[in-house]
This record gives C-alpha cells, sequence and structure tokens, in this order.
C-alpha cells in the first residue's frame, strides 16, 4: 500500500517537473508546506483609516481590518503592522492623546482584543506602532505643562528659555523623515519654548526624565499584557534622544527592551532608523528587528535601470556588517513604507516592473515587509494622504468595505483593478503576489539561507544562490524587456532541476532561456 502511493506521488511530482504551460510552475507544490516562523515570515502593514470599513462611515475601523485576516493569511501573511489606533487629532494618528486608548472612529478595545484573537487563531502576530519619540500638543500632559511650569508634567517635555543661545539656533534636518530644521517651539503667554523634533504638534517626550520613562514602560506592559499584542514598532528610534546624543539612543533602546521582555518574554521590536547602515547598526543590541531602508531603494533602482548592478552584493555585504553587530538580528526588508511614494508609481506605472521589484524582495534574504495595496499594484505619490489611499476590494457598485477616507488622486478604478477582479486573473499582481509568498513561505533556503552572489556576465540578469541545510537554489531574475539566452558555467553545472518558474522559460543542461521579465529558480 505504502509503496504504491510513494510511486503515484512520485509519478505526479515528474509531471509537474515537465509541466511547461504558462503559469508558474512550482515543482512538487503538493509536498510543500509552510516552513518560515514569523519573524522571519511575511509582515503586511496596514494603515486601518483606509484599510477596510465596516459600519459605512467611509472609514476604515477595526472590526472591516478582523473580516480581512481570512484574506491576509490567504495571501501567505503571517504578521501585521498597524499603523498607530490611539486617540489623535491628526487623520495618521503619529501624534496621540491617550497611550491607553483605540480612537473611536477604529472602534473600541474590545473590538481590538478580539481582533487580536481572531488574527492569532490563524496564527498571525499582531504588531502595533508605538509612537513614544513625541506626543501631540494636545495631549493632556502637555497641554498642563505648557500652561504651567510646575505642572508635574512640565519635566515630561523638554523646554529652554528665549534667551539661551540654543533656540536661536537651527537644528539639521539629519535624516529623510523630517526637512524640519527648527527645533525649538513657542508657547503663546510665555518666555519659554519646547523641543519638537517633528514639528510644533509633536513636542518630545524628554526621557532624561526617570518618572517619564516610567509612564512609558508603563504604557507599553499595558498593551503586551492586557490588550495582547505581540510587540510594537517604534516610530523615529533615532530621536529619542537628540541628534548629538546616539550612544543614549542606543543605550535607551536596551534599556526599553529589557523593560518590555519583563511583560512578555518574546517581544518583537522593530525599529525605524532611516539612515544609512552604519548609523543603523549600533541600534541593533536594543531593536532586534530593524527596517532596511537602503535595500527598497536598490531594488526600485534595479528594476527602473533594468541593470543588476551591486544590490546583491551590495545587501549581503550590509548583511554581513549586522550579523558582527547582532548575529540575531531580523532584516526587516520591503519595497516602500506608509512614508515613500509607492512602489507602483515608482516604476512609473509599469507592471512588469512592479512585479520584478516583488520578486526581488520576495527571493533574497531578510524579513519582508508588504504595504497594503503593494499586492494589486496601488499607485500613490506624495504629499501623505495619497501614499496612503483607500484599498479597492471590489468594482465600486459592490464594494462593502472600500473606505473615502481621502479622495484619491492615484488609486482609481481607471488605473488600478481592484482585488476582486485580479484574483480572477492568473496573471495579475495579486496573483504574482500570492504566488511569491507562497514560494518564500515553503522554501527553507528562500525563508533562512545563505546569500551567495552569482555573477554571469550579463548585466540584466540577478543572479544569486540562497542555500539552508541541504537546499541550495540557483534564483535568476531577467530584469530585462528581452529574452536571455545564457549558459550556467560548469560551476554551476548541479543546478538542472527547475524549482520554478514564472513563465516559459528553457532548462537544457546547462543552456537557459530566459523570457523577459520572467524569474527562474533552479535546484541542485
Ligand atoms: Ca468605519
Amino acid at each position: 500500500m505504502q509503496m504504491k502511493k510513494l510511486t503515484l506521488f512520485h509519478l505526479l511530482i515528474a509531471l509537474a517537473v515537465y509541466f511547461d504551460a504558462g503559469l508558474a510552475v512550482h515543482v512538487a507544490q503538493a509536498q510543500q508546506k509552510n516552513v518560515s516562523k514569523w519573524p522571519r515570515g511575511v509582515t503586511y502593514e496596514i494603515f486601518v483609516q483606509a484599510f477596510a470599513d465596516s459600519n459605512g462611515d467611509g472609514i476604515g475601523d477595526i472590526k472591516g481590518m478582523t473580516s480581512k485576516l481570512d484574506y491576509l493569511k490567504n495571501l501567505g501573511v503571517e504578521g501585521i503592522w498597524l499603523m498607530p489606533m490611539n486617540p489623535s487629532p491628526s487623520y495618521h494618528k503619529y501624534d496621540i492623546t491617550d497611550y491607553y486608548g483605540i480612537h473611536p472612529d477604529y472602534g473600541t478595545m474590545d473590538d481590538f482584543k478580539n481582533f487580536i484573537k481572531e488574527a492569532h487563531k490563524r496564527n498571525i502576530k499582531v504588531v502595533m506602532d508605538f509612537v513614544i519619540n513625541h506626543s501631540s500638543n494636545q495631549h493632556p500632559w502637555f497641554k498642563d505643562a505648557a500652561q504651567n511650569p510646575n505642572s508635574p508634567y512640565r519635566d515630561y517635555y523638554v523646554w529652554t528659555h528665549k534667551d539661551d543661545p540654543q533656540t536661536q539656533r537651527e537644528g539639521k534636518p539629519t535624516g529623510a523623515d523630517s526637512g524640519n530644521t527648527q527645533h525649538w517651539h513657542k508657547v503663546k503667554g510665555s518666555d519659554y519654548l519646547y523641543y519638537g523634533y517633528f514639528y510644533d504638534g509633536m513636542p518630545d517626550l524628554n526621557y532624561d526624565s526617570p518618572k517619564l520613562r516610567e509612564e512609558m514602560f508603563k504604557a507599553g506592559r499595558f498593551w503586551l499584557t492586557e490588550v495582547g499584542v505581540d510587540g510594537f514598532r517604534l516610530d523615529a528610534a533615532r530621536h529619542i534622544f537628540p541628534d548629538e546624543r546616539p550612544h543614549d539612543n542606543h543605550q535607551w533602546w536596551i534599556y526599553f527592551r529589557e523593560e518590555m521582555m519583563k511583560a512578555k518574554k518574546d517581544v518583537y521590536l522593530v525599529g525605524e532608523v532611516w539612515a544609512p547602515a552604519e548609523i543603523v547598526a549600533p541600534y541593533m543590541k536594543g531593536l532586534p528587528a530593524l527596517f532596511n531602508f537602503d535595500m527598497g531603494f536598490a531594488i526600485t533602482k534595479v528594476v527602473n535601470e533594468e541593470k543588476a548592478g551591486d544590490l546583491v552584493t551590495n545587501h549581503k555585504k550590509i548583511r554581513d556588517f549586522y550579523q558582527t553587530v547582532n548575529p540575531d538580528y531580523v532584516d526587516a526588508i520591503f519595497l516602500t513604507n506608509h512614508d515613500q511614494n509607492r512602489i507602483m508609481s515608482a516604476v512609473n506605472g509599469n507592471a512588469d516592473k512592479a512585479k520584478m521589484a516583488a520578486a526581488l524582495l520576495l527571493t533574497l534574504p531578510g524579513s519582508p515587509y508588504l504595504y497594503y495595496g503593494e499586492e494589486i499594484g496601488m499607485t500613490g505619490k506624495k504629499p501623505d494622504e495619497f501614499i496612503r489611499e483607500p484599498f479597492l476590494w471590489d468594482v465600486k457598485a459592490t464594494d462593502k468595505s472600500r473606505t473615502s477616507w481621502v479622495k484619491p488622486r492615484y488609486t482609481t478604478e481607471e488605473t488600478v483593478k481592484p482585488l476582486a477582479v485580479q484574483m480572477k486573473d492568473k496573471n495579475s499582481i495579486y496573483n504574482h503576489y500570492k504566488t511569491f509568498l507562497n514560494l518564500r513561505n515553503t522554501s527553507k533556503a528562500l525563508t533562512y539561507g545563505d546569500l551567495q552572489p552569482v555573477n554571469l556576465d550579463n548585466e540584466k540578469v540577478s543572479v544569486f544562490i540562497r542555500s539552508q541545510d541541504n537546499e541550495s537554489l540557483l534564483v535568476l531574475h531577467n530584469l530585462s524587456n528581452s529574452n536571455i539566452s545564457l549558459t550556467l558555467p560548469d560551476n554551476l553545472k548541479g543546478y538542472e532541476k527547475v524549482y520554478f518558474k514564472n513563465k516559459e522559460a528553457k532548462v537544457k543542461k546547462q543552456a537557459l532561456e530566459l523570457p523577459a521579465y520572467s524569474t527562474l529558480i533552479l535546484k541542485k
């Protein structure tokens, strides 16, 4: 019995190997199971306001998001990063007025607890934006502190007198995250100014104050233990202390992590340090996961120029460097996030290039983050509202979940096909994403494996090897709009079996033919 089953199974696999139709071929798909384990799996970033509406008021909410958990599970997502949901006077909610609440537009605390329960049921982790560098200037702490120099909250913020020379000094726009140079802001009727790195609506909290530090630890513990989130995405992580105190910033995150681990031993922390690798690296001692901004830019450049360039060698170099700082670090890779023009717009609306960007992201090492809407090719350019437009679930007449919080400039029925339409089209961006998520999630080599750059003397092809345990894959991406013939050198002779292809690539021993904008993965 057992023997017969095995034989039939092998026959099916053999058939799959030689299956040569246009659809993506993932060899031996029948035996594939998920091998990735979050945080090494894929995390999906949601701007709640724009994602899914449940009550018809046009604003995305928690119940709407909950109703889409099966969609995310099916896409292959293992974690969700939620942009801030606390009460806040702004639409983006990065300036908080209550560190313990949920914005009423989004629902209630019970709604959120239910969301977490439903996510966990599907084996999806929940990471929440925790904005602790600054509060809103409408936070009761700040209102009291600004009015009254003897306020118990005065010390929660950073003050200076108008005659102090530092108030006259312009700051430096030190990162890509703020062009603001005036960091000291006036309070009406007072001789004192307060420090606000981003703008006057976001007064920086004073982390030299032990009372403030304990206050934020308390809030962190609340979300971890009483609400049940799995971790935090930490906004503006390099601005906790002013720019001239980087060492204090590094130390702060070690301290913060230790405190959070007392509440939840395996708490996940991913930090935003929008800067080059050498500035990012020292943060790894406290923040085990950090966003890799360099890589998103590099992928965009490669797909736009259709030249492999030094993407792969640079990615390896940065990873090797980070490894020396923290061998267990999580490299949070992504194409774009809520602060950048959407990838589809960054490649000028070229769907082949957007697909190639996703293929590169999802075959290179790291822990990939997807920004909501990337998987349906949403377009969007700054200002920020227009990179955070409503997700298109279905054609307008039948789309009950679509939000209308902003009138979209870029992602409209005319420019982007809604999800429901794309699901039925095997060549859609959505199905491309789904294929590559599945490909990555079911491969140890693609999820955990080493990276070895390969040079085949053709700048139009990005080639690298990913290996883990006894699985070794040779990944080839034809970045160009023309077919390419290649001959594998003798040192790559072993890679003869087709593991995956998404177009009609041909393999005859060492001779390869790669269709335009295609991916071929060979197995040793
Ligand atoms: Ca709503």
